[in-house]
């Protein structure tokens, strides 16, 4: 029987475990990048190890989130991560190189490598062929350790491309399509990987937009076969030696098959408030845009860009739009200069933004009240922009230029432009100079904003107290830890944690930390995908912090699963799915003998208002049942 392409990456990198899907296996992590909204406590976990330098193939730090910089915790942030990188032996990308997730695709991301990163958005690099894993900054610290990083064998979903896609249909509708298909919840434990003959015609970059989104499937990741595409865009990059063919056997089983004929597909929408609620662009015609957001991981190419430019080229912005244009690298920057983009940009009316995540996190041009805005990004949450009553739908380049012109909806086929030369350039502009390479000698550096990784106690003999909160389904990272404004706080978590739940219900850090100062365990109820989103192990310390030690969902995604194993917080799911309808917010909750219930992984919980008893099941590791019993991780490490 032939293997998939993700089963042959796995066996080469395979340190423990039986490699069968739904077992739990640790693997061998030959990349980690981090950036600077997790890669404070990233490598404030890394300092707690003891240890003199990374000891993974190759470790990068780049700063492309928190670049506003309003206040000195920014700049304090970056100079932390500057002298650490130099003294532990990382590299480091500085403000203003570009997204880690498009600079890395650039210049490091290797097929039929892993890499582990501290973002949700590290499959990009599957458009390459890499193995590249979001994950928690505490298992990030760990792979640059040298340390396996521990998933479960996925079971792998076949994405089968037929034809070619036609103007003006792009990367973009494709996973749009995918996600249309799929979701956002339920694909926790697999793997997307694309076949077919319309692989062959994309290029890397493309297939990095559509790696890059099935993060907002909840798959573990997706993977590209590495082909002439990939050793033309590694020779562009002037990394031909990195190149290595590598790809799924003719006759390779996979769990399931989804087929697309790219040459039927047209562009897409995800409409609010998720990226798993598609329409057509053409139902969509005619409702006006006030704000339109080129950039982000997704679609921040030096094609995307140009095709953006082309389609405004000659036309200016509607008076009520405002476009924004943020490249997604230096390198791309550069190229859009010297070829005359940035000039068609410019007079289009773009406003150019830094090379950085900026608006994708809300850290910026946050649109105005009830407003719609159009992004080529990748999530449109509730209240992520900054402005909680404003619309966020998510579109290709092509769509979101055509739609700037009109100032309405537009279906980008109606432009008169012509696409059909822009390729994938022969020769990439190449500056690396924004790159500092270790030399072991700084001073680590720590501003005020810079504090410590705070500790968990081991879990107790009594877990009791009330349920905190109690939060209905897809609840996202942004709803536990809200970024935009409030993102200067990553390294600082006594500060951080009075803004957890913030735009759900803002009096819960000060109800959560009454509950605490009396001794007591809190709990969170959710329903469905509780924690989808981001790889932020925030969602999990910053809860922790204020005394929560247990979360009990009908479901729960993996990165987040992780992370709360990781803080020693119990992510416990209900047996039966009918029982959250039972408990109320406010509670007297208790776990009944939790230490033996933590091997069984059969737990009850006794609700003492509603006089009822509720079971609950945990999945977790043997790894991740030592955590919790110590209260996490890093006590475990340190013991
Ligand atoms: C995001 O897109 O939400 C982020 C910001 O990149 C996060 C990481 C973070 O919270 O810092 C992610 O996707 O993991
Ligand atoms: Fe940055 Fe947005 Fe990509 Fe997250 S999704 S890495 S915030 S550009």
């Amino acid at each position: 029987m032939g293997q998939t392409q993700c089963y042959k990456i796995l066996s080469e990198h395979l340190v423990s475990g039986e490699l069968r899907k739904g077992e739990s296996i640790s693997i061998r992590i030959d990349q980690t990048l981090t950036q600077d909204a997790t890669g404070t406590m990233a490598y404030l976990e890394f300092e707690s190890m003891n240890l003199d330098r990374v000891k993974n193939e190759l470790a990068v730090s780049y700063v492309d989130h928190n670049t506003v910089q309003v206040g000195f915790e920014n700049a304090d942030d970056h100079e932390y991560l500057r002298t650490v990188a130099d003294r532990k032996g990382v590299i480091y990308s500085r403000a203003g190189n570009g997204i880690c997730h498009q600079v890395h695709l650039e210049r490091f991301a290797r097929p039929g490598k892993t890499l582990l990163g501290s973002d949700s958005h590290t499959p990009t690099a599957g458009g390459i062929g890499s193995f590249a894993v979001g994950a928690g900054g505490l298992d990030v610290a760990l792979a640059m350790a040298g340390k396996p990083f521990s998933i479960i064998a996925p079971r792998v979903v076949e994405i089968r491309l037929h034809g070619s896609l036609s103007p003006f249909v792009s990367a973009k509708d494709v996973i749009l399509k995918v996600l249309e298909r799929f979701g956002v919840k339920g694909n926790v434990n697999t793997v997307f990987e694309y076949t077919g003959e319309g692989v062959r015609t994309l290029s890397v970059p493309e297939r990095a937009t559509i790696a890059n989104m099935g993060a907002e499937c909840g798959v573990t990741t997706s993977l590209f076969p590495s082909d002439d595409n990939t050793r033309a865009f590694l020779k562009a990059q002037s990394r031909e030696a990195d190149f290595i063919p590598i790809s799924a056997d003719p006759d390779a089983v996979y769990d399931d098959l989804f087929e697309i004929d790219l040459s039927s597909l047209e562009p897409l929408a995800a409409c609010p408030h998720s990226p798993g609620n598609i329409k057509t662009v053409s139902e969509l015609e005619g409702m006006k845009v006030d704000q339109v957001l080129i950039g982000s991981c997704t679609n921040s190419s030096y094609m995307d860009l140009k095709r953006a430019a082309r389609i405004l080229s000659g036309h200016h912005v509607a008076p009520s739009v405002s476009l924004g244009i943020a490249p997604g690298s230096r390198e791309v920057l550069l190229m859009i200069t010297e070829d005359g983009t940035l000039e068609t940009l410019i007079r289009a009316g773009a406003r150019i933004l830094e090379s950085a995540c900026g608006f994708c996190i809300g850290n910026h041009q946050s649109p105005g009240t009830d407003s719609v805005s159009l992004r080529t990004s990748n999530r449109n949450f509730y209240a992520r922009s900054g402005t909680a009553s404003a619309n966020l739908y998510l579109v290709s380049p092509e769509t979101a230029a055509a739609s700037a012109i009109t100032g309405v909806f537009t279906d980008p086929r109606s432009s008169d432009a012509d696409l059909s030369d822009i390729k994938m350039p022969e020769k990439f502009l190449i500056d690396d100079s924004m790159f500092i390479y270790p030399t072991f000698s700084e001073e680590i550096k720590r501003g005020p904003n810079i504090g410590e990784p705070p500790e968990n106690t081991p879990l107790p003999e009594i877990v009791k107290g009330h349920a905190v909160i109690k939060v209905g389904d897809k609840i996202t990272t942004d709803h536990i830890m809200p970024a935009g404004a409030r993102l200067k706080y990553r390294s600082n978590i006594p500060q951080y944690a009075k803004f957890v739940f913030e735009s759900v219900d803002p009096t819960f850090p000060e109800r959560a930390k009454s509950y605490k100062d009396k001794g007591e365990s809190g709990f969170i109820i959710a329903g469905a995908s509780y924690g989808q989103g981001s790889s932020r192990e925030h969602a999990a310390i910053c809860p922790m912090y204020l005394g929560i030690r247990a979360v009990c969902a009908v479901s729960m995604e993996r990165i987040h699963q992780a992370n709360l194993c990781n803080f020693g917080i119990l992510p416990l799911l209900f047996e039966d799915e009918k029982d959250y309808e039972r408990i109320e917010e406010g509670d007297e909750l208790e776990l009944l003998s939790p230490r033996e219930a933590l091997e069984s992984g059969h737990f009850t919980l006794r609700d003492h208002s509603k006089g009822i008893d509720v079971p609950l099941k945990l999945f977790a590791s043997k790894e991740q049942k030592r955590m919790l019993a110590a209260g996490g991780r890093l006590n475990e490490e340190r013991a």
